[in-house]
């Protein structure tokens, strides 16, 4: 077993970034719960995600979603970020809630909708501009619901062409990554559905365009963590969206429905280098808080991603080596079993607590009084949601 203060050293390394919009209120297509003390503005946003990093040391960067967070000045909004101890990180596209993309964006056969939608990225590589923000990540709604309702194979020639010129866009140290998810809201086919496609698309642009893999976007039984192995290894993953599933796209907190796979995926991620920040692999959480209270639900979230890579980081790779290598079965599985089954939790409060974290950063959330501040504060205006 790999001594467990050495397995700690590892997680230094460890950055983890909130998405904005898990701070707003979210729902279902049935009902979204308000709660008292929800963001009115992307300053409130950034505000609460600095609560996330002040307690865990492990959230420094914060995501925009743009319309969502548009505001007209954001070299403002990045110094206002810094004050609070967080930066900008990842800029959201959105081509999903205009009129004019209902059937598609940049696959469209009208090129009107096509230009605004490309457009729309210029836009958002403006924001990256002012913000300092390396990546563009896209995530298209573009897809059918029915055999026949469009032509596929026109649709990916038109999607090649406005990921061309939005790429060509790109400074030098901008990225774009492209995020696949093989449902919702088209039933019948989406434009980019796996990571094969991604990768297809990402491989002809070039360098500066990665893969974007969200935990909750494949089919049940998928082997996550070999697409993590295979991306990793074709130099291709730009980032995760991290959450977790239980049926279809939850969004539930990551590592809540299945630890087990969170820990594979970590294995994966530490094996292939993508903790080192040479190999800028952005790990970010793409995640919703329906029912439980929001700053606790990303500080659970966080601390999840924690422990699983610590348990990771345990996993004895030379003893794995010798027991692959020698053909013994059940010696290599124990070996990874042995790593998820130990209690990591106390060597973390204290890991926490040589850095002048909080030993259970839950209960300095609630013990701080935050929540009841702004419950007191944010009475009036609009709560924040998928639609501000
Ligand atoms: C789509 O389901 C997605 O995962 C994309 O990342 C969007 O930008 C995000 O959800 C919105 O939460
Ligand atoms: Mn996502």
């Amino acid at each position: 077993m790999t001594d467990v203060a050495a397995a700690l050293a590892g997680l230094d390394r460890l950055a983890i970034e909130v998405p904005s919009w898990a701070y707003g209120n979210s729902g279902t297509r049935f009902k979204v719960f308000g709660t008292p003390g929800t963001p009115r503005t992307v300053q409130e946003k950034i505000a609460d995600a600095a609560q996330v990093h002040k307690l865990t040391g492990l959230a420094p960067l914060v995501a925009l979603h743009i319309p969502w967070d548009k505001v007209e000045d954001y070299t403002a909004l990045k110094a206002y970020a810094k004050d609070l101890g967080v930066g900008l990180g990842t800029v959201n596209s959105n081509t999903f809630q205009d009129d004019e993309y209902k059937f598609g964006s940049l696959t469209h056969v009208d090129k009107n909708v096509r230009r605004k939608a490309i457009d729309h990225h210029f836009e958002c590589m403006d924001v990256m501009d002012a913000t300092g923000s390396r990546d563009l990540k896209i995530w298209l709604a573009d897809g059918t619901n029915y055999p026949g309702q469009g032509d596929i194979r026109g649709r990916q020639d038109r999607l090649a062409e406005s990921l061309a010129e939005i790429y060509a866009r790109l400074g030098d140290s901008q990225r774009l990554v492209l995020e696949y998810k093989f449902f919702e809201p088209a039933f019948y086919h989406t434009d980019v559905p796996d990571w094969g496609t991604s990768y297809a698309h990402t491989l002809a642009l070039g360098e500066k365009a990665k893969v974007c893999l969200d935990t909750g976007h494949h089919a049940p039984g998928t082997n996550i963590e070999f697409i993590v192995a295979q991306l990793l290894r074709l130099g291709k993953l730009g980032s995760f969206d991290f959450n977790s599933r239980f049926y279809a796209d939850d969004d539930l907190i990551v590592g809540a429905a299945d630890p087990y796979q969170l820990f594979r995926i970590m294995y994966e991620v530490i094996r292939g280098g993508a903790l080192d920040p040479q190999n800028q692999v952005a790990l970010m959480l793409d995640q919703c808080h329906n029912l439980e209270e929001k700053i606790p639900g990303q500080i659970r979230s966080v601390l999840n991603v924690q422990e699983m890579t610590a348990r990771a980081l345990l996993v004895d790779r030379t003893a794995l080596g010798e027991a692959q290598e020698t053909g013994d079965v059940l010696g290599a599985n124990a070996i990874f079993i042995d790593a998820f089954y130990t209690d990591i939790r106390p060597a973390l409060a204290q890991w926490r607590e040589s850095r002048g974290l909080p030993a259970d950063p839950l209960a300095a959330y609630a013990a701080s009084g935050y929540q009841k501040k702004i419950n007191d504060e944010r009475v009036g205006g609009t709560q924040a949601g998928w639609g501000a």
